[in-house]
């Protein structure tokens, strides 16, 4: 099962086209597979991401390979080595929440969403993927922003990169983070101000001494 489809093949106009039977068999190649072989597609998680952030969003959002695990390159199914085949496999069988999830095809978060609320309430969700928001712990932040993962899913931001988030939300999180630096800074500049105007008091009260 996957969160994703591999976009770019479904939507690139250069594809030739395909009759219903053909699409249906082209469909099931090109959906990422999560857990289960045959490939099951749950492309509904990232159809609800791109649709409530307006971001474009790809199979890298939970997924080693950011076309999906389907395929022959790294993080992809077909070149997975007998340990990282068991690792899968392992992965597949965490239907309940709290157990450790390793899986070669997927990223940090991918694995992390599994091990947080298990396979079989992750395939519940997929009737509606707003819900993941609230199945996901809301103290999660894998990559450090400030922003908890759950935020970030709802946002269509990267939850592996502290540099890639809203940045309204950024923005308040560094200014709450750093407020301490800030109010220092002010000072510092205030006192420096402060400092200066006096001298140039000075300065010009002793010029008119000797003017007098
Ligand atoms: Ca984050």
């Amino acid at each position: 099962m996957s969160l994703c489809t591999t976009r770019k093949h479904l939507l690139d106009p250069a594809e030739p086209a395909l009759g219903a039977s053909g699409f249906a068999v082209f469909a099931a190649l090109a959906c990422c597979t999560f857990f289960s072989l045959p490939a099951f597609s749950y492309p509904e998680f990232q159809e609800f991401v791109e649709k409530h952030s307006h971001k474009t969003v790809n199979c890298a959002m939970c997924h080693t390979n950011e076309n999906g695990p389907v395929g022959e390159g790294k993080g992809q199914i077909g070149s997975l080595s007998p340990d990282e085949m068991k690792r899968l496999n392992s992965a597949r069988g965490a239907l309940e929440a709290g157990q450790n999830v390793d899986s070669p095809i997927l990223n940090k978060f991918g694995n992390e969403i599994i091990k947080a609320i298990g396979k079989k309430k992750f395939v519940q969700l997929k009737g509606d993927p707003s819900k993941l928001f609230d199945a996901l712990p809301g103290k999660s932040d894998l990559d450090g922003d400030g922003i908890p993962d759950a935020q970030e899913y709802m946002d269509g931001t990267d939850t592996l990169n502290k540099f890639h988030g809203d940045p309204g939300k950024l923005f308040f999180v560094n200014l709450s983070r750093y407020k301490l630096h800030i109010v220092l800074a002010i000072i510092a500049v205030l006192s420096l101000n402060f400092g200066l105007l006096h001298l140039v008091k000075g300065i010009s009260i002793l010029q008119s001494k000797k003017g007098g």
